[in-house]
């Protein structure tokens, strides 16, 4: 199964849209691996946004992601990078179209409110950053056989 790791970041926390922004991911079918309420250090958010320093948003970038707590969370699914990112749409809130999180709760190029990884290598590297593998559990829900065939075309 595939998997990305999430962070909701510290203006989701703040603005108490946890339950809500989780409910979409939920309703779309994936499915929660792990996940913890941490604040990041500016240890982990330099390794974390390393490929994007020295970018000039690179400082408020850091400054953001360290100022309050957020909820990480591995989700897994087929798919799940895709979906995830589909779910977030586009990176600036005043860009994202309405129906996704980014277009529906902020008009931001700071404050997006979400991360999700782009690739399958970023989502192996990112989850290793914040969790430990036995904290990510393998769990199939009674759904499951209703969300999606594994053999289909
Ligand atoms: P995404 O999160 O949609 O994958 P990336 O990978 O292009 O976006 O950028 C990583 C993060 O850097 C974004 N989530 C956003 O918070 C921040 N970022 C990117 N470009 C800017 C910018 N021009 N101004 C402020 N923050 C930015």
């Amino acid at each position: 199964m595939e998997r990305t790791l999430i962070i909701l970041k510290p203006d989701c926390v703040h603005r108490r849209l946890i339950g809500r922004i989780i409910q979409r991911f939920e309703d779309k079918g994936l499915t929660i691996a792990a996940m913890k309420l941490i604040q990041i250090t500016p240890d982990l958010a330099e390794r974390h946004y390393a490929p994007h320093k020295g970018k000039p948003f690179y400082p408020g970038l850091i400054q953001y992601i360290t100022s309050g707590p957020v909820v990480v969370m591995v989700v897994a699914g087929r798919n799940a990078i895709a979906i995830a990112r589909k779910l977030m749409g586009k990176t600036f809130g005043f860009e994202a179209e309405p129906g996704t999180i980014r277009g529906d709760f902020g008009s931001s190029k700071t404050f997006n409110l979400i991360h999700g990884s782009d690739s399958p290598e970023s989502a192996a590297t990112e989850i290793a950053l914040y969790f430990q593998e036995n904290e990510i559990l393998d769990y199939a829900p009674v759904d499951t056989p209703w969300i999606g065939r594994p053999d289909e075309v």
